[in-house]
């Protein structure tokens, strides 16, 4: 897969993501990320990307231009443009999913108070990983590419290692445990020293599901419908 993040600051997604799994994903060809800096798409003296808000307020606003440029400079057919922004659709597994199934990805990180509106039409989608304020769409651009770095068929090496974790099947995931069999006087679960796989399994099952009900009983009810990616990506 072909990642682009159209960025002023490269390195807080680079750096990163040149660690752990997603390095590797990087080094071993899973994965292509390139950057694209607006600020090298001015043609001032300043190189200026931002300006003062029309109306008043503030903060600075990324200006239409510079960002445009630096899209078109890596947007191709078929491209998925997300802009990352706290007021897009939440990023969740489901999301993850929809686009580790894409080809080329390009992320518009906005930085100060936002971007000018009249770029968001360039957009595809619009994402947001939570409710509360960054100082810029990097550190979520960070989480996204991570979640779906993972997903790419052959990145993780356990090939059913996505299937039976938190958010695959809607539940949080079992505890784990490992050894030693008793650490300063607390024990493994006895049903995990079992060696009886149906009594483990059963067991998972059980802790996921009254984890999930008491932590997260939101994902035990039916999905909402929301926006889908695979929809919006389709403009
Ligand atoms: Cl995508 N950007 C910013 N600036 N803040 C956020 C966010 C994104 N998602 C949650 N908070």
């Amino acid at each position: 897969m072909r990642v682009d993040a159209v960025t002023l600051f490269p390195g807080m997604i680079d750096g990163p993501l040149s660690e752990s799994i997603v390095g590797r994903a990087r080094s071993e060809g899973f994965l292509e990320l390139g950057f694209v800096n607006p600020r090298d798409f001015t043609e001032d003296r300043h190189r200026t990307v931002d300006d003062k808000p029309y109306g008043g307020g503030t903060g600075m606003v990324m200006m239409a231009e510079p960002l445009y440029r630096a899209l078109k400079k890596v947007r191709k057919r078929g491209s998925c443009v997300i802009l990352l922004t706290p007021k897009g659709s939440k990023f969740d597994q489901a999301a993850a999913v929809e686009l580790s199934k894409k080809k080329h990805l390009v992320f518009i990180c906005g930085h100060y108070e936002g971007v000018d509106e009249r770029v968001t039409p360039l957009a595809d989608l619009q994402l947001s990983i939570g409710d509360y304020v960054l100082t810029g769409g990097e550190p979520a651009a960070v989480a996204v590419i991570d979640a779906v770095t993972r997903l790419i068929p052959g990145v993780l090496r356990k090939s059913d290692a996505t299937v039976n974790e938190t958010f695959g099947d809607g539940l949080l995931e079992a505890p784990h445990y490992t050894r030693p069999a008793v650490w300063r006087g607390k024990k493994v679960p006895e049903a995990l020293l079992s060696g009886n796989h149906r009594l483990i399994a059963q067991w998972r099952l059980e802790q996921a599901q009254a984890l999930t009900s008491a932590e997260r009983p939101d994902l035990a009810k039916p999905a909402k419908k929301k926006a889908g990616v695979a929809k919006a990506a389709k403009h």
